[in-house]
């Protein structure tokens, strides 16, 4: 009796350490979520135009983002966001909204890396220009009015300022190991000091621009791009032109100071920044590498990268 006591202890034991032992390895990945707001409820409330405009929303593919509880807003991150880091070997915890500088301070404390995931567009007041241009990305779709088109077609402020507390704690205060995607590349540049272009087909003066809001194909070859030799991203991939999927009506426009362009597509827009003379894993791309994975095994390899350089 006394033995079987004993001997279930031991068994407890080995498994604790053994599962304790493996959760050390595992590097815990922080990522950034979408703030949504609960649209259509309102929308449901409203007179006729509101009610043309929720019928619009309904048949779009971000519709359903918009069924709110009520009106409280909440947090929203992309599957494939998480299971990137899962498959790569991290432990993905999702960053919520909040503003407070302590949380998130003591946030980041208990992270091992971070991913500013993709999203809504940044308020333009962040680089000093006034909104132009807020089409968003799907703000094309039915017609709909852009402001109202969808929680990623229109700017979120709350998202955007606890970002770029976010990204300069990170950046200032840690070693962390940063991976910006699409909107995350462009957080990155504009908390370094650069600025973004509103809209390419607006802002853009160049007759050889590509398309580079392909919604549909967010798992397949859209562009292509050309890696600089001397870069994370080459380290990354070992080659000097891959092709991505490109889901962005935006685009980082003046390089903000300490960053680096290592990627371009063939029509000049920049596709990967990284911190200049610094070995330190910031990375932005301006592709979803989380979607085109689910594709293509290349593109895991980013979220490999990230998750080595955690564990360090
Ligand atoms: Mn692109």
């Amino acid at each position: 009796m006394e033995f079987g006591v004993f001997g279930i202890g031991i068994v407890f034991a080995i498994l604790y350490k053994k599962t304790k032992g493996e959760c050390n390895m595992k590097p815990l990945i922080g990522v950034t979520s979408n703030y949504v707001y609960s649209y259509m409820p309102k929308l449901n409330e409203g007179g006729e135009e509101e009610l043309i405009q929720m019928k619009a929303l309904q048949d779009t593919y971000v519709g359903s983002c918009l069924y709110g509880f009520n009106d409280i807003p909440f947090n929203m991150s992309l599957s494939t966001d998480i299971q990137a880091i899962e498959k790569a070997g991290g432990i993905p915890i999702i960053i919520p909204q909040t503003e407070d500088e302590t949380v998130l301070r003591a946030l980041l404390n208990r992270l091992d890396g971070i991913v500013f995931a993709g999203g809504s567009d940044i308020d333009p007041i962040f680089y000093d220009e006034e909104l132009k241009h807020n089409k968003g990305l799907f703000g094309t779709l039915h017609n709909l009015k852009a402001e109202d088109a969808s929680v990623f077609a229109k700017t979120v402020i709350e998202r955007d300022n606890m970002e770029f507390i976010l990204m300069k704690m990170a950046i200032e205060e840690t070693k962390l190991p940063i991976l910006g995607i699409c909107r995350g590349a462009q957080v990155m540049n504009v908390a370094f000091g650069g600025s973004i272009y509103q809209d390419l087909e607006k802002c853009y003066d160049n007759e050889k621009l590509l398309g580079h809001a392909d919604i549909e194909k967010w798992a397949q070859y859209v562009h292509e791009i050309e890696i600089d030799k001397d870069s994370l991203i080459h380290g990354i991939f070992g080659e000097n032109r891959i092709e991505v999927n490109s889901i962005h009506h935006q685009a980082i426009n003046k390089l903000g100071s300490g960053l680096k362009v290592t990627a371009k597509a063939p029509d000049g827009i920049v596709e990967a920044i990284e911190i200049e003379n610094d070995s330190r894993f910031v990375l932005g791309v301006q592709w979803h590498p989380e979607m085109l994975m689910t594709s293509d095994e290349n593109h895991k390899k980013v979220f490999d990268a990230l998750i080595k350089a955690s564990k360090k």
